[in-house]
């Protein structure tokens, strides 16, 4: 485990064991890179995103905290403000081959004007030929906080157009405001704009790629968000090229809409997502 500096100024801890290669940047406490030996890489970045500091970095693992997509105070950031401020690596430690990484954020005076509350919050990696992240909240307050969160990954699929997505039988989702619409098939598509909300979502998704099936694991989260921005939206996302959608889709652990988190006074809460090549 290494620290080193981005050309753009951006540190990061470098991971490279038998097991696995990963990086994590401390803005954001985000995860960019992350292969298993011997296997493809299982995240993916944009090339266009040129590491700039203060904005996510467009891939990897953006952490969504205290809230998940447009707050109801429209000058808010999207997502929360987690992913653009710098994390402090608390603790590394290496047991065999897996390496734990725990990050914490110490909440600043500006960070009051979005959230004036005494929260602890911790993002835990641990790293072997899996990734498993976790999002651990810890209400110091003494008086109950609600939070929306998401690990908002993004995965390499060499073509969008031989995805099939499975395990969503059984939920309902909400998309582009409208629903909720309960989802029969077992198995998601993509042939548009996809950008669901979905609840009641089982544990486990597949994604079944060209390269092989991604398997991702969800604890203590009812939702998800699943997301292609296809053609139209690509042209206007930052840090995004106009192809990008062709090789990548978004399936975030989430804790959002009815799934949201409450924590009473000195309660706890940890949001999961295991992923990893079956
Ligand atoms: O998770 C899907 C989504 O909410 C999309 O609607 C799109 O906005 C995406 O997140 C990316 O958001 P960002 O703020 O990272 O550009």
């Amino acid at each position: 485990v290494t620290t080193n500096k981005h050309a753009n100024g951006l540190e990061y801890v470098e991971v490279n064991t038998d097991l696995c290669k990963a990086r994590i940047f401390m803005q954001g406490a985000q995860i960019d890179y992350f292969e298993p030996v011997g296997k493809k890489p299982l995240l993916w970045v944009s090339s266009a995103d040129d590491y700039q500091p203060g904005s996510g970095i467009r891939g990897g693992i953006p952490v969504c905290w205290p809230w998940f997509g447009m707050n109801d105070n429209p000058d808010f950031p999207q997502h929360g403000f987690a992913r653009t401020r710098v994390w402090s690596l608390e603790s590394v430690k290496m047991r065999e081959q897996q390496v734990d990484l725990k990050f914490t954020l110490k909440l600043s005076d500006e960070d009051r004007q979005y959230w004036p509350h005494d929260t602890e919050v911790e993002l835990l990696f641990t790293l072997s030929d899996t990734l498993s992240v976790s999002l651990k909240n810890t209400n110091h307050g003494d008086y109950d906080v609600s939070l929306t969160q998401a690990l908002h990954t993004y995965f390499p699929i060499s073509n969008i157009h031989q995805l099939k997505a499975t395990g969503f039988s059984g939920a309902k989702y909400i998309e582009f405001g409208k629903g909720p619409h309960p989802q029969e098939d077992d198995s998601v598509s993509f042939t548009r704009e996809t950008d669901r909300v979905y609840t009641d979502l089982s544990e486990c998704q597949a994604l079944h790629t060209p390269d092989g099936i991604i398997e991702v694991r969800r604890e203590n989260s009812k939702s998800a968000v699943l997301w292609n921005p296809w053609v139209e939206k690509s042209e206007r996302l930052s840090r995004f090229n106009s192809d990008d959608y062709l090789t990548m889709v978004c399936l975030e652990a989430a804790n959002v809409l009815e799934d949201k988190i409450t924590l009473a006074p000195n309660e706890s809460h940890t949001l999961t997502t295991h992923i990893g090549w079956k």
